[in-house]
């Protein structure tokens, strides 16, 4: 793979000296790219087997960074993504490969919160996105992945992988399988409710992982959001969902031992606060389903690791033969936990919508 030329590409301050791998994303591979001017870059390479017109990414990527940037004080607040010398966001390389490049701010992602004010300042950083996209025109948007947290979708996509069996993987999964098809009615609510219109469309993240926010090295308080090759019209609910379902598990993604898998419901009640103050103007009906999203999220990925699994890995960067389906199962104990914790999470979201008030 050619690096050198794919940062050069791009008009960079200085020449290159330094280039390591960077960050936890299952989908791009990132590198951290440092000039012999001391300026630093984040250079990334898009997945085409995910994202099928990486040009339309960009502009859709470009279009939103440029909106962002003229609405905050801080420029840190939204990304940069660096042109290359013929104007273009994206470079493709001699081999079809694309490449983007974006200013790297100086800051940190974590994996895992390291407090509630730390889940609290990904809330706000994510309503805020929310916030400030409410009058993106939503229709320019080109759908990068089209049906993306379609749920009733990635259902039938589990079956079809079912069907399939590539791997010969199926005979053990049967109580994985049992799991999500027994909860099919619940974890498709909100698919059915968004098309019966009851929810409004929105511009929305779609992957409000925490690890997609950049907090201050200093102060620690949540700069801009990153990764934002899926944002399209969407439901404010799932993006609460899937930062809830990543940020406040209490144990890796990938943990191995499912049954140290909960929702903590603390870090629950940061989050939702913090998204509530940021995303203003959410409609009573999308504040009541905060839970839901959260449990639909978290069924929604369980779905997407066991399909992936069942496929062969093709979608998710796995480090080992059974990470998708430890991821699976670690997600299937979260949405457990969540449904006996079920009475708690409305109540914290009633009391905390009431105190926004
Ligand atoms: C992927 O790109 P990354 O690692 O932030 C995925 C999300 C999943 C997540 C699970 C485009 O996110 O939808 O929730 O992995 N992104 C895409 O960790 O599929
Ligand atoms: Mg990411």
């Amino acid at each position: 793979m050619q690096l050198q030329p794919a940062a050069h590409a791009f008009l960079m301050d200085g020449q290159m000296v330094q280039c390591e791998e960077f960050g936890h994303g299952h989908i791009n591979t990132t590198y951290k790219i440092t000039t012999d001017t001391g300026c630093e870059y984040v250079l990334q390479r898009i997945n085409q087997y995910v994202f099928h017109d990486p040009v339309r990414l960009m502009a859709n990527a470009s279009a939103v960074t440029d909106f962002l940037r003229q609405r905050v004080t801080d420029p840190r607040l939204a990304l940069h993504f660096l042109p290359t010398a013929d104007g273009l966001f994206y470079y493709r390389d001699p081999q079809g490969e694309y490449w983007r490049m974006y200013d790297f701010v100086g800051g940190f992602c974590l994996d895992a919160p390291e407090s509630p004010e730390d889940f609290y300042q990904s809330a706000l950083a994510f309503g805020r996105f929310q916030h400030l996209l409410s009058d993106f025109p939503a229709d320019t948007l080109f759908e990068t992945i089209p049906e993306f947290h379609n749920t009733a979708n990635r259902y039938a996509q589990l079956r079809q992988a079912m069907e399939r069996d590539a791997m010969g993987r199926l005979s053990m999964v049967g109580q994985e399988i049992a799991f999500l098809m027994a909860r099919e009615e619940a974890a498709t609510a909100l698919q059915r409710m968004k098309e019966e219109r009851k929810l409004p469309l929105r511009v929305t993240h779609n992957d409000t992982k925490l690890n997609n926010v950049l907090l201050d090295r200093i102060t620690r308080k949540s700069l801009c959001v990153l990764d934002l090759d899926t944002v399209m019209p969407g439901l404010s609910v799932h993006d609460f969902g899937d930062a809830i379902r990543f940020g406040a598990a209490t144990a890796a993604e990938d943990e191995p031992d499912a049954s140290k898998m909960k929702l903590d419901l603390e870090m629950f009640r940061a989050y939702t606060r913090g998204y509530l103050e940021a995303a203003q103007g959410l409609e009573p009906l999308e504040i009541e389903m905060l839970p839901m999203g959260a449990y639909v999220m978290t069924m929604e990925v369980a779905v997407r690791f066991l399909t992936d699994y069942l496929d062969g890995d093709r979608y998710f960067r796995v480090s080992y033969p059974t990470h998708n389906l430890i991821r699976a199962r670690s997600q299937m104990a979260l949405a457990k936990d969540m449904e006996a914790k079920w009475n708690e999470m409305a109540r914290i979201v009633s009391a905390v919508a009431g105190e926004a008030r």
